[in-house]
């Protein structure tokens, strides 16, 4: 079973009544790190601020009502997934069909029970966090701690799509440990494994966006997609990678060509104007840094080609 971590849960009450807002910071402090709105405004503001894990929220407010904020947040990407639990004294017949159409997770009625309110948020919090949890574990490659194929893949569509709309180049990198089955065959599989994790951490602290994507796309090779970066943005960071890679040192086999452990690179950008021209094969552009993969291992190995 997972288990997510409870201690971190930061709990956002949006409510007008003080005598509210007090009963619910009562129920439920020694659950998460309660913060308060009392309006649409202030409420919006705490959220842009930090994310909560989860949302307590008001049927009437002075401003905007909270039916309208729970479909607001639950129709913006940033928030949908943040669980919103009402807090009211309406019981009139389709009342509940309203919060629940408008996305709410549960509504819990007044007057307040505290040890029902915070079993009901406990019951969320569990469910929400481990679902992020879960989610990380999707995208992470669990021996590097990079993302995963699955997330290169997906975030490379949406990049390729926002590059198109902005008029932007973008690249990509493949990235391929030189004589690998050599570093094996001669230290065996647990220090091939000890290697890949020091290139894996070289690789990732290579790349200097806070946009950049470094994956680990297969067994002993890496991918790389850098948004907003031309061929020679691309070739200046990967020439200062390629030789990080050979300092850092890591012996390789007596039979290896070099000393040191090497990478060799194939990259490919696309341009706007010129290759987004033919959007109907997202995989070009991949396939483009394969074959300069293919010309860097060809022409000897620990080498960068376009
Ligand atoms: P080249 O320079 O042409 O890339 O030669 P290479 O020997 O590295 O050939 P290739 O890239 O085709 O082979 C990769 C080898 O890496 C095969 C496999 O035994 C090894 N390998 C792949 N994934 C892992 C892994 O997770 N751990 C370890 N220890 N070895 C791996
Ligand atoms: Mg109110
Ligand atoms: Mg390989
Ligand atoms: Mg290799
Ligand atoms: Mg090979």
């Amino acid at each position: 079973m997972i288990k997510a971590n409870r201690i971190l849960s930061d709990i956002l009450i949006i409510d007008d009544d003080n005598n509210v807002v007090m009963a619910l910071n009562k129920a439920l402090n020694k659950i998460g790190r309660i913060r308060f709105a009392s309006d649409a405004k202030q409420a919006f503001a705490s959220i842009k601020e930090q994310q909560p894990d989860l949302i307590l929220l008001d049927v009437e407010l002075p401003d905007i009502g909270g039916l309208e904020i729970c479909s607001i947040l639950k129709n913006a990407p940033e928030t949908e997934n943040i669980p919103v639990l009402f807090i009211t004294s309406h019981t009139e017949m389709g009342f509940e069909e309203k919060v629940f159409d408008v996305g709410a997770a549960d509504y819990i009625l007044k007057p307040l029970k505290p040890r029902v309110v915070a079993a009901r948020v406990q019951t969320h919090l569990d469910y929400h966090l481990a679902i992020r949890l879960l989610e990380k574990l999707a995208h992470t490659d669990s021996m590097t701690g990079l993302a995963n194929r699955r997330t290169f893949d997906e975030r490379l569509i949406v990049e390729l799509k926002r590059g198109r709309r902005e008029q932007e180049p973008l690249t990509v990198v493949i990235i391929d440990i030189d004589e690998f089955k050599k570093f094996n065959d001669h230290f065996g599989h647990i220090e091939g494994d000890e290697c890949i994790k020091s290139i894996a951490l070289t690789l990732e602290n290579g790349i200097k966006r806070s946009t950049d994507l470094a994956a680990r796309y297969g067994g002993e090779e890496f991918a790389f997609i850098l948004p907003n970066t031309d061929v020679e943005g691309a070739n200046r960071l990967l020439f200062d990678l390629l030789y990080s890679i050979e300092q850092l040192g890591l012996t390789h086999a007596p039979e290896a060509k070099y000393d040191n452990v090497t990478i060799s690179i194939g990259y490919s950008t696309v341009i706007p104007g010129e290759s987004y021209a033919n959007d109907s094969d997202n995989w070009a552009v991949v396939k483009a840094a394969d074959s300069a993969l293919y010309k860097s291992k060809q022409n000897g190995r620990n080498q960068v080609n376009y």
